[in-house]
């Protein structure tokens, strides 16, 4: 009898018409027989899908050129698909089930005729992991069974695991033609069920990833009564050896993945790499918060990643440990096979092709690499990678970093008075917008937690989701708002970044642990000037001033346009949310 895995993919083939179907083991062996097949046979683009690299100077690595118009996830086509509107809220584009099923069907209909269907089971989550999901995702490309590999645990056991239940999350994806007129990610949270055609970028077709690990799993969230979030998840060790672990949101390609494994600019701190993308946040039967890492590999932005950035990464991206690890739309050194990106540390090579595989020499106008090309390498190469990384009951969180890129307004940490005060500055918080997602650079959006773009249901009950979880809390994290952004009069960034970031958890773990006080603002509990240690930094007194300081009348008209936000969500925004800005307002003065 065919279980109910066999007989959803025997149902998805015979819509999609693969020539074959090849079940996944997850080994190793089966990953280099895919590289094989994406450098020599597989016809998806009018070019091979891999080259092979360098492998004495980056060792298992591959270079994987996209196709040009697949560079980045596309919003505007992306929808979750309630059965009402209201439940997708604003922050959602929605399109009624049976509609968004008419159309996935006609355009999946035959597209994967030619190819082979890859059969990916994987969990998110270890699998001894109560938190743990158990998932299959269908492709139709290698590359994207093998990103998954390194994103994922991907095994055979999978299948076993889920047997005959029907609990398993579903990922149907093709690359299609890749004509953006039709390409759709659809998600439909009551079936668990992500549909993704026309795209192979990492956000729209390792649906593992934003797909499920966010916007399926924060409605099962909701329902289940845990968080599914867009965070790092990190130890740090203080000079006397105590890990402390904390969380961090910021939206796309504001340094997670370097914050993820800094290299401390202060001597005695060392961090522990748990996640740079997701956490999955339950209430422990202590009280507490734990977190998992539901992936197991980085998906990083390679632009700006160095050994002055992140020594880490760079050390993780030369390991060689776990196969492969795949460089995607950087340029491409033809001479040494080599990657080469804006920024990287090794001296620019005299002759490359760019990401779209044109001839470049440096000093000519554009970009060798593309803003958002990526690596995709394994966690268990990471140098700095924690010990508690394979713990299934996660680990307890101390405090809640949330942050975005605000270049003025917003100070570069600020405690917030209590968890639900947290709340609110999370749903205020706003960015700079990056190059991780298809839309216009450089724009406030507001982006609460840095889950706008990932938050499959209504933010309005989002926000009152994370209130009762807060309810549920013995022990509650400390939140903290934070902004590693802000600029001078020359727009020049004040503070350092990278490693001196240190400097600011330094002061939170104190805060957490109740080492120090801290001085009153109408935003929240900011540093007293001598407890952030800035030694060895030379920011002028008044800089470092402005890095706390509280505009009134700037944040009075801040005020109203997050109230613009915050109507948006009409009924759905929980009283608190009010309470908290008219706090604000009143504190302003
Ligand atoms: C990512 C993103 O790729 O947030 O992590 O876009
Ligand atoms: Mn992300």
């Amino acid at each position: 009898m065919a279980t109910p895995v066999e007989k959803w993919v025997e149902e998805q083939a015979r819509l999609a018409k693969p020539d074959r179907i090849w079940w996944c083991d997850g080994s190793e062996e089966e990953a280099r027989k895919l590289m094989e097949i994406g450098m020599k046979k597989e016809k998806i683009l009018d070019y091979p899908l891999f080259w092979e690299l360098n492998q004495k100077t980056w060792p298992t690595a591959y270079y994987h050129r996209s196709h040009p118009t697949d560079v980045a996830r596309t919003e505007q086509l992306t929808f979750v698909c309630h059965p009402k509107q209201d439940q997708a809220g604003p922050n959602n584009n929605w399109m009624a089930p049976a509609e968004a099923k008419e159309k996935l069907t006609k355009l999946t209909d035959g597209c994967m005729r030619g190819r082979t269907m890859y059969v990916l089971p994987y969990m998110m989550g270890h699998p001894d992991s109560p938190y743990a999901k158990s998932c299959v995702q269908l492709t139709d490309v290698s590359y994207v069974a093998v990103s998954m590999r390194i994103m994922t645990r991907m095994s055979k056991g999978v299948l076993d695991k889920i047997g005959n239940s029907e609990t398993f999350v579903k990922g149907m994806h093709s690359v299609g033609d890749f004509d953006p007129n039709r390409r759709f990610i659809m998600h439909f949270p009551q079936e668990s069920l992500v549909w993704s055609i026309g795209s192979g970028y990492g956000g729209n077709a390792l649906l593992g990833k934003k797909c499920f690990s966010l916007r399926i799993a924060s409605c099962l969230g909701q329902r289940e009564g845990w968080l599914a979030e867009h965070m790092v998840v990190m130890g740090i060790e203080d000079p006397q050896g105590k890990i402390t672990y904390i969380t961090a949101a910021f939206p796309s390609a504001c340094g997670k993945t370097n914050l993820a494994m800094l290299q401390s600019a202060l001597p005695g701190y060392k961090v522990w790499t748990i996640g740079d993308d997701i956490a999955w946040l339950n209430v422990g039967p202590d009280g507490r918060l734990y977190a998992i890492n539901p992936e197991t590999g980085f998906f990083g932005v390679a632009p700006g990643t160095s050994m002055k950035t992140n020594p880490n990464m760079v050390h993780t991206l030369k390991a060689g440990k776990f196969y492969p690890t795949l460089f995607t739309n950087t340029g491409f050194d033809l001479d040494r096979m080599e990657p080469w990106w804006e920024g990287y540390d090794a001296p620019t090579p005299a002759k490359m092709v760019d990401w779209q595989g044109k001839p470049w020499t440096p000093g000519q106008e554009g970009k060798v690499a593309h803003a958002n090309s990526r690596f995709t390498v394994s966690m268990y190469n990471a140098p700095t990678l924690s010990r508690e990384f394979d713990n299934p009951k996660g680990v307890p969180i101390s405090a809640i970093l949330l942050g975005g890129k605000r270049t003025q307004l917003v100070p570069l940490v600020t405690e917030a008075f209590d968890w639900a005060h947290g709340v609110f500055l999370g749903a205020r918080t706003g960015s700079e917008t990056t190059a991780a997602a298809a839309h216009q650079v450089g724009v406030l959006r507001r982006d609460p937690m840095a889950m706008l773009p990932f938050c499959g249901y209504n933010m309005g009950d989002y926000f009152g989701h994370w209130l009762s979880i807060g309810q549920r809390l013995k022990h509650p994290p400390k939140i903290y708002g934070v902004n590693w952004f802000r600029t001078d009069e020359d727009g020049k960034f004040i503070w350092p970044g990278f490693g001196d970031n240190i400097r600011v958890i330094k002061w939170i773990l104190d805060r957490v642990n109740g080492r120090i006080g801290a001085k009153e603002t109408p935003l929240g509990l900011v540093p007293h000037t001598a407890d952030l240690d800035v030694s060895g930094l030379s920011i002028p007194k008044d800089k470092m001033e402005k890095l706390s300081e509280v505009d009134r009348p700037l944040w009075q008209a801040e005020v109203q346009d997050i109230d613009k936000f915050l109507n948006s969500f009409g009924d759905h925004l929980p009283a608190e949310m009010r309470r908290q800005r008219d706090m604000l307002v009143k504190k302003l003065g």
